[in-house]
């Protein structure tokens, strides 16, 4: 079947604020800059969701700079591809000469997907290859004040049914925490660490020392480049490594598990440039016996879906980061935002994404629209 032709693209920028602050090895967030992508094609429209921040501090990508490479690069790539009729196996093919900006195109890539999914009455979930209809949820719990504040952050998730608790570390807030986290909840809690690269190679004396909490994983505890570092890590820790920033390919994903510079693969749609990619790593890890899980990038209702179909992939033995809509906003833009019952997520099974937008919430938090047409370049 031919595929829908491309008709427009609108990028609208939405702002929304956090319940809390969410503070992380390198910085403090309070509120979210998201850029969604609306598509309308012959055959009905979809949307996605970019995952960068404000800031480039998680990665290089940041909003402005996505709604510029998508306005400049790669819609003129998209229209141009066969007279703008795309199909979503093609987008990142058409989009390939671009270098890096895997979080434009994959915000780009699921709003194709999703019109066309919506149009064949098919969902994400069955699309990808979901073998669950539910998944496991867990929660990514911040830097905070003090180790006391922590046990009672980590008390009212779990009080919330969470069945595992990722924390975020730094130097100067790992060790102590860990342990009191441990102490006071128990051996039995399903309990990890995220570092966001906040350490160096000279630092693996002093990771080790995380060894005796019995963590389910240490995840991307050096720069993003550096897998070697990794690898030598890994070799001087009883903790799993676990790989997100550096795992922007199921290539990159391949290359670190062959060198030995993770054991576990966190899968993000956005840092690898697509829900299709973020299949492909997934494969690749599965492939190699290497367990995955889904990460966050707090998103909306959105990408938080389109998160739980990835997640519900055989592959996908370890608890995500995919929480309530709740453990973020205070209200979503989807109509029916997502729950947590009895610790899991549903993985949703209308077509597309299979959510559909508040839209008269989504024009209130709007700041800027902009629709770029085949014709408008
Ligand atoms: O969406 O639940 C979520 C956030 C999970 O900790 C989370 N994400 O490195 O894994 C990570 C971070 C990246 C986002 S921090 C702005
Ligand atoms: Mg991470």
């Amino acid at each position: 079947m031919e595929p829908a032709q491309l008709r427009a693209v609108e990028l609208r920028r939405i702002a929304l604020d956090l319940v809390t602050p969410f503070r992380t090895s390198f910085g403090t967030q309070t509120d979210r800059d998201v850029l969604l992508v609306h598509v309308t094609t012959d055959d009905g429209d979809g949307w996605g969701e970019c995952v960068a921040g404000d800031d480039p501090l998680y990665s290089s990508e940041y909003t402005e700079a996505a709604q510029h490479v998508i306005r400049a690069h790669l819609l003129p790539r998209l229209f141009a591809h066969r007279g703008a009729r795309v199909a979503a196996h093609e987008v990142a093919v058409a989009l390939d000469p671009v270098k890096g900006h895997r979080m434009a195109k994959a915000a780009l890539e699921c709003a194709v997907l999703d019109a066309e999914l919506r149009s064949q009455g098919r969902s994400v979930a069955e699309h990808l290859g979901a073998v669950r209809e539910r998944v496991p949820s867990g929660v990514s719990v911040g830097i905070v004040g003090s180790i006391a504040e922590l046990i009672d952050v980590v008390g009212g998730y779990l009080d919330a049914g969470y069945v595992r608790i990722k924390l975020k570390i730094e130097p100067g807030w790992d060790v102590e925490p860990v342990r009191a986290v441990r102490a006071e909840f128990g051996d039995a809690l399903p309990l990890q660490v995220d570092a966001n690269a906040a350490y160096r190679r000279g630092d693996a004396r002093h990771l080790a020392q995380l060894d005796e909490a019995g963590l389910l994983l240490i995840e991307q505890p050096l720069p993003e480049d550096d897998l070697l570092g990794h690898a030598e890590l890994a070799t001087r820790i009883a903790t799993p490594v676990c790989l997100d920033e550096s795992i922007t390919s199921a290539r990159a994903a391949a290359d670190a598990i062959a060198l030995g510079a993770c054991s576990i693969v966190n899968v993000k749609a956005g840092r690898v440039g697509g829900y299709l990619e973020a299949r492909r790593v997934h494969d690749v890890c599965a492939a190699h016996g290497v367990p995955v899980w889904c990460g966050g990038m707090l998103e909306t209702g959105i990408g938080r879906a389109m998160n739980a179909a990835l997640a519900a992939l055989p592959g996908f033995t370890l608890t995500g980061d995919i929480s309530a809509s709740t453990r973020f906003w205070t209200r979503d833009i989807v109509t029916e935002p997502m729950q947590v019952v009895d610790g899991h997520v549903p993985v949703p099974t209308g077509p597309g994404t299979g959510v559909e937008l508040d839209e008269s919430f989504v024009d209130s938090v709007t700041t800027s629209t902009e629709t770029v047409t085949a014709a408008a370049r």
